[in-house]
């Protein structure tokens, strides 16, 4: 009975790291397997406790609080991107993390940011009047994660002991702004929705780290 649900989409283009991310939050060792292009709909379940119920004291329930994260992996190659709409129209979620690689072009993730926005607003209604209608007043999460920020870590630096530290999110902020315009455009659109931004390394970030993800989910949907 004290157990709430975290549900979100996983989007983003082939490759920025979607399936590893999952993996990761599953507790699957991803140093160790190779992953492979997405091709399907994939849904994952984990229930975890957070960090954050730790600043609790032990008769507020949050203490005791475990959250089943129900997370929506999607396949990322362009060709199959349409089942994004699928994906979004059928398991309604709470929000979606936006991945995005600064390995990749950023004219292609763009396209991607923009596929995301497009197949969303499907997913409310297929008439366009209809669903720019709705996205007014929908209450949904938008969380942009820029991925693999252990790339940005000096050539020769142990990535074992990886933290987001002031130099790699002065990088990732910076590669971010490249993406400025599109975020702009979702905030304009969903004006009732909440935006969050992270920075990780779906392979190297320590879980209090990944964790973050799902506290800021949590503090969006449940307030607190
Ligand atoms: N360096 C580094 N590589 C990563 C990180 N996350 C994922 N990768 C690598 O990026 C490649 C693609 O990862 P996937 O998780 O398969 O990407 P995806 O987004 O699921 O791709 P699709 O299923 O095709 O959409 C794999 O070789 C991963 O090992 C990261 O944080 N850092
Ligand atoms: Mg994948």
């Amino acid at each position: 009975m004290f157990d709430r649900d975290i549900r979100v989409t996983v989007l983003g283009n082939t490759g920025v790291g979607k399936t590893t991310l999952v993996d990761r939050m599953k507790g699957t060792d991803v140093k160790k397997i190779m992953s492979k292009k997405t091709l399907e709909i994939n849904i994952e379940e984990k229930k975890i406790r957070l960090k954050s119920s730790d600043a609790y004291p032990w008769y507020l329930a949050e203490a005791h609080r475990k959250y089943r994260i129900v997370a929506i992996d999607n396949p990322g190659d362009y060709k199959l991107r349409r089942k994004w709409r699928e994906a979004m129209r059928k398991f309604k979620t709470d929000g979606m993390l936006f991945l995005l690689d600064p390995d990749q072009s950023v004219e292609e993730q763009r396209v991607a940011m923009e596929d995301s926005y497009n197949y969303f607003l499907d997913s409310l209604d297929l008439t366009p009047e209809k669903a720019d209608e709705k996205a007014g007043s929908t209450k949904y999460i938008f969380h942009f994660v820029v991925n693999k920020c252990d790339t940005f870590l000096p050539e020769g630096t142990d990535k074992e002991t990886f933290k987001i530290d002031a130099i790699i999110k002065e990088k990732a902020v910076d590669f971010l702004s490249h993406f400025a315009s599109t975020m702009d455009e979702f905030k304009a659109t969903f004006s009732e929705s909440k935006f969050g931004i992270s920075y990780i390394s779906a392979i190297y970030s320590p879980y209090t780290d990944l964790d973050k993800l799902f506290e800021i989910l949590k503090v969006y949907l449940y307030d607190m």
